[in-house]
């Protein structure tokens, strides 16, 4: 099966012409008869001469109908362009080529409706020149009449090779229906229609409906009007389904297949520029955004804030989160466009959970990067802007051709992990200065410290010299001597008389006036903690080596959470030490301090 969609100006012809070729009726509503014109999206189909069945989605040409028009076409890949014999290129058959346009759709045909009533030479030149500007490029075209049937058998057999030149879409791909109607049937509950553009749906499939990933499950399937078991795009489905009632779906929600979709309210796009060549620069200078515009997008429309990054880069914040991949192609259109001009743009998606923009420059940095990337980003693209990425979640952004994991379950930007590894072994190295008698720095101090969202990702990076073991990463250098034995002599012996001090009080460091008898100056004090002779938890307070574990071990013996008044009667000490005692704690990841200001050891 194949699906279509119509276009064109409000009495072209549209609704009449498929009439002709289906003999089903698209115009559904009672009051869409009285009036002779269509309102809301029509459903009909046929069979095509190859065997193929062919589906269209009817859409309304009055003005004041187009969003209806754009979720129409927003679900299909091919067009049926209808322009009136009598009435030529007409501003709706401008501004549904616009949306056309914007929206990239490459395949269609043109019907020269009403053939019977004007000579159709000059509204088929017309049309063809202007939709030969267009995505469409050149099309077929043919001069039709719904009333007299000239012309429709050719049309059928153009519909026939205009769907044998469409591809098959994938039947594993992701599956994502996007909503076009929503009602209750007696006896079978909530039913859901929409295309199925690729990807495979069967009865008993669990899906989300979007923009709640409220779950629901499919009971049962019809494809044009056929039960089936299972349905493979493109087809048009209608889903009977338990978990939502009708009022609780509509059109603009989508049901898809869980994890297989970034749901996302904001997007960095780039703007696309027109078919018919020329700078896109020149035409986006002339239709600058404004600060809101409506995003279409399957059968959604979602309230848009616009940020221009650059020239024709924008961050784009949605009131409604819809699910979207890497590469997918919106249109946005401004509701206030002058008459002349459809006010409409596509724009491609070129990350579905960008970075916050918020730091002074930020933007322009933003727009630096993108620039380079193409309009399906590769995975090297992301990782580089975002170092590290969830497998999982690269597969829901829609990312082809992932890389190899670097950890269970993560993929990441190499040059980063080459960071990581040079910034683990510098901060093991400082751990194991700090802590000369420490065994090694606790795995997950180094985790937090490189702000590491997963242990896996921290084994990934611990490579030789270093090495793991009982939960310390350790630089295995056996027989390597104590940094402390390299004490300069100068300070040797007022370190000595300091570690006396501390031998009878452990947790009362020295008083200020007594490191400056003993001519211990803050740089003199750097050196020595950086030997590992000192611990030092601030600028001027000093303790023996050691003394942040040996303290570990009383705390861990109160009761747990423990306040800082516990904290000083169990060490012997005072709060001018207690106090960045117990915040070196926290730092080192030995304490852990509550929001209500008590501490447990962890
Ligand atoms: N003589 C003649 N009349 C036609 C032909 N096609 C459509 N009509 C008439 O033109 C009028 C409009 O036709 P529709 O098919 O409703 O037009 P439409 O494009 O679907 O209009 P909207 O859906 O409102 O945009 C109707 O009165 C039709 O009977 C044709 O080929 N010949
Ligand atoms: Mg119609």
């Amino acid at each position: 099966m194949q699906v279509i969609a119509t276009a064109g100006h409000v009495d072209h012809g549209k609704s009449a012409l498929l009439r002709a070729l289906t003999g089903m009726e698209p115009d559904r509503w009672a009051e869409e008869r009285r009036r002779g014109m269509t309102i809301d999206l029509g459903y009909v189909w046929m069979r095509l001469p190859s065997g193929e069945r062919l589906a269209f989605v009817d859409v309304p040409g009055h003005a004041r109908f187009v969003p209806n028009m754009l979720a129409g076409v927003g679900q299909v890949p091919a067009v049926l362009f209808v322009v009136a014999a009598d009435g030529g290129w007409m501003p709706q058959s401008a501004e549904h080529l616009a949306a056309i346009d914007a929206l990239g759709i490459t395949r269609g045909l043109l019907a020269v409706t009403r053939a019977d009533l004007a000579d159709p030479s000059q509204a088929m030149a017309e049309a063809r020149q202007v939709i030969g500007r267009s995505s469409l490029r050149e099309v077929p075209a043919l001069a039709v009449s719904a009333v007299t049937g000239q012309g429709v058998d050719e049309l059928v057999s153009a519909l026939d090779l205009l769907s044998a030149s469409m591809p098959s879409p994938d039947r594993t791909a992701p599956v994502r229906i996007w909503v076009d109607r929503a009602f209750t049937i007696t006896g079978a509950g909530t039913v859901l229609t929409g295309t199925l553009p690729a990807g495979t749906v069967s009865r008993g499939d669990e899906l989300l409906l979007t923009p709640a990933l409220r779950p629901v499950k499919i009971r049962g399937l019809q494809s044009l009007g056929d039960d089936a078991a299972q349905a493979a795009g493109v087809a048009r489905v209608a889903l009977n389904v338990r978990g939502a009632e009708a009022h609780q779906a509509g059109r603009g929600m989508a049901l898809v297949r869980p994890g297989e979709w970034t749901m996302t309210s904001v997007i960095d796009v780039r703007l696309c520029g027109p078919a018919d060549g020329g700078s896109a620069g020149d035409r986006l200078a002339e239709a600058r955004l404004p600060r809101t515009v409506m995003l279409h997008f399957g059968s959604a429309r979602v309230l848009t804030r616009v940020r221009m990054l650059g020239a024709d880069l924008a961050r784009l914040t949605l009131a409604d989160a819809l699910p979207l991949h890497l590469g997918e192609r919106v249109l946005l259109r401004d509701p206030g466009a002058a008459a002349d001009s459809p006010g409409m743009t596509g724009a491609v998606v070129l990350d579905v959970a960008p970075p916050p923009v918020s730091r002074r420059g930020a933007a322009a940095a933003a727009a630096a990067e993108l620039r380079s990337w193409p309009d399906q980003p590769s995975a090297a693209n992301l990782l580089r802007r975002h170092k590290l990425i969830r497998s999982a979640d690269a597969g829901a952004m829609g990312l082809a051709g992932q890389p190899a994991e670097v950890a269970p379950g993560w993929l990441a930007d190499p040059d980063h992990v080459a960071e990581l590894k040079s910034a683990l072994a510098r901060l093991v190295a400082a751990h194991a200065a700090d802590h000369p008698l420490a065994a090694g720095m606790p795995v997950d101090a180094a985790r937090a410290a490189l702000r590491l969202p997963d242990r896996e990702m921290i084994r990934a990076i611990i490579v030789p010299p270093l090495k793991l073991t009982a939960g310390l990463i350790t630089a295995a250098r056996p027989g390597e001597a104590s940094p402390a034995g390299t004490l300069p002599a100068s300070l040797a012996g007022p370190v000595a008389s300091v570690l006396a001090d501390l031998a009878a009080r452990p947790f009362s460091a020295p008083e200020a006036a007594r490191l400056r008898e003993l001519g211990l100056d803050n740089r003199a004090l750097a050196t020595a903690a950086r030997l590992g002779a000192l611990l030092r938890i601030a600028d001027q307070l000093v303790l023996a080596p050691g003394a942040d574990t040996a303290a570990r071990t009383v705390l861990a013996s109160l009761p747990q959470p423990f306040t800082a008044a516990q904290a000083r009667a169990a060490l012997g000490t005072t709060r001018r030490t207690l106090i960045p005692l117990l915040e070196h704690l926290d730092r080192q990841q030995i304490t852990r301090r509550l929001p209500d200001d008590r501490r447990v050891v962890r």
